[in-house]
């Protein structure tokens, strides 16, 4: 029986993943490769609504995708590309957009709080339409689930509907992807603001832990986290935002449930545990660092390795254009 599909991008807008990125969704595509057909992409398109300049997005382009084979990915078993790469999304989300009503476009919470972040009136059009794009992204690829952080639910849901439109007005199209979110891990939060997620674009250098971090600036900035009053280690969301971000770390990246690192650290105080917090998390992307600057140092093979993943994903893409294509009444 054929493999469920899975897809799922991610965008090179910094010189490091971060570890909300690492655990709420990069962990997943290795996870999945090996159960699923898996299709992911650096979003580069994606990159381009908040205008990069050209090298640092060549740049910052090959350094996602030198993280994610050093994460895991395996180009054997899954198809790792360069989403301008393969032309077929931007023509898919054109017609995508042409269904989308303005009034659903506009309540995209994710556009809202990033066109607040650059000024209303600075954000551009791409920014506004890109969660259409994202659908023409999973779309094309007739894909079962789209392993992703809690903060893309929405945009799932969108997809979800133009593929219902689309299927109703035109014919049965496009499968319904369902998102794979894992719900211990959903959201890493800001380590300085524990209220906020963690992201490349919004967190201050001190908040965020990157993947590519020096382990020397890593350890420090963990044994720096805002914790909370009181000095019990016990998860607790509402009273204890920081400590149980930190918990979550831990567990997600040690596999001890929350429970057994409470009981462990009980009447021991918060010093002793973000020291082993930060061992972990170094444990975890030391080698991950250390591949990566190994498969930058060879661009071509690097390059060589992505242009074979979009060699996959357009011959199973352009299967589905053609006959998005026809559907609408397009000539061949
Ligand atoms: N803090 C987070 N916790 C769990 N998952 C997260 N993701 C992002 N932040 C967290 C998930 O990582 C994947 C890739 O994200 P993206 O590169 O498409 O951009 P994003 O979601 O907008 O992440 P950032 O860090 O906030 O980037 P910028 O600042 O560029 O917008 C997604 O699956 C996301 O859910």
């Amino acid at each position: 029986m054929a493999r469920p599909r899975v897809l799922s991008g991610i965008q090179p807008t910094a010189d490091s993943f971060h570890l909300g990125n690492y655990l709420g969704a990069v962990r997943q595509y290795v996870a999945l490769q090996d159960t699923h057909e898996a299709f992911y992409f650096i979003a580069d398109l994606h990159a381009l609504t908040v205008a990069p300049k050209p090298e640092e997005l060549r740049r910052r382009t090959r350094v996602a995708a030198a993280q994610l084979f050093a994460a895991g990915l395996d180009p054997e078993r899954a198809a790792v590309f360069v989403q301008s790469q393969v032309r077929e999304h931007s023509e898919l989300a054109w017609y995508l957009i042409c269904q989308t009503g303005m009034g659903e476009a506009g309540r995209m919470t994710q556009f809202k709080d990033k066109a607040a972040k650059y000024g209303e009136g600075a954000a551009s059009v791409g920014l506004f339409t890109y969660p259409i794009l994202q659908a023409a992204d999973i779309l094309i690829y007739q894909t079962d689930q789209v392993p992703v952080g809690g903060d893309q639910k929405q945009h799932l849901e969108l997809s979800r509907d133009l593929a219902q439109r689309f299927n109703s007005r035109y014919g049965p199209t496009f499968k319904l992807p369902n998102p794979y979110i894992l719900k211990e891990v959903e959201k890493i939060t800001d380590l300085q603001d524990p209220s906020a997620k963690m992201s490349k674009s919004s967190s201050s250098p001190q908040g965020i832990i990157d993947v590519l971090e020096e382990p020397g600036r890593l350890r420090k900035k963990i044994m720096r986290a805002v914790t909370d009053t009181g000095s019990e280690v016990v998860a607790d969301e509402a009273n204890k935002p920081g400590v149980t971000n930190l918990l979550r770390i831990h567990s997600a990246l040690s596999g001890v449930s929350i429970a057994d690192l409470e009981a462990r650290f009980a009447g021991q105080g918060y010093g002793a545990f973000k020291k082993e917090v930060a061992e972990v998390v170094v444990d975890t992307f030391a080698p991950i660092r250390e591949r990566t600057e190994k498969l930058l140092a060879d661009e071509a093979e690097l390059d060589r390795m992505l242009a074979a993943g979009a060699d996959r994903a357009r011959a199973v893409a352009r299967e589905t254009m053609a006959q998005v294509r026809d559907r609408l009444g397009l000539l061949p």
